[in-house]
């Protein structure tokens, strides 16, 4: 085990890298634009430019006396059904943890705003391609049907949290073995 300090600390910080990177991410919809109906924002090539991932963070912002947000299943959102949301977000600066793979469609449900095209489908992939092999994303749930997702809970968060505390331990712990601290 004679690695070189040098290795050992470089090793560390890309593996706290990657856990923040993999739970950090924050995608402000329609990045400048925010949520709206001005300008005819396209969601869906907004969306296709993104990666998503587990741990990621949906950030809405708008104006909350004009729109609101509502995630809702796949049928509600071809339909612009804004009559049984899964969830409603009215803040004007909501943030959204995705904790499952798989597709998270948000509407608008003012009228009309949804079928003008203030909608947009995050597509969490089933396979998502990370540096490390941390446990914290193999603990991830693997599966999710669209139509009963209960709604952004504060789960991930703290497992994030957990896991990022965690490798700041580990890194303590090096530092302090190797001499540093
Ligand atoms: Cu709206």
């Amino acid at each position: 085990m004679a690695m070189a300090p040098r290795a050992y600390v470089m090793a560390l910080v890309l593996s706290v890298a990657a856990v923040i990177h993999a739970h950090g991410a924050v995608h402000k919809v329609g990045d400048s634009a925010g949520w709206t109906t001005i300008g005819s924002p396209d969601y869906k090539q907004w969306a296709v430019t993104k990666t998503f991932e587990l741990g990621d963070v949906i950030r809405f912002e708008y104006n909350p006396q004009f729109h609101n947000v509502m995630r809702v299943t796949h049928a509600m959102y071809r339909a612009c059904n804004a009559t049984a949301p899964l969830a409603t977000y009215t803040t004007g600066n909501d943030s959204i943890s995705i904790t499952t793979r798989g597709h998270h469609y948000f509407i608008c449900g003012v009228n009309g705003h949804c079928q003008s095209g203030q909608r947009v489908d995050i597509n969490v992939l089933p396979t998502t391609a990370t540096p490390s092999s941390s446990p914290a994303s193999s603990m991830a749930a693997p599966t999710l049907s669209s139509a009963q997702s209960p709604g952004p809970s504060s789960n991930t968060a703290a497992s994030s949290m957990a896991s990022i505390a965690k490798a700041l331990l580990l890194a303590m712990a090096i530092l302090f073995h190797l001499g540093f601290a």
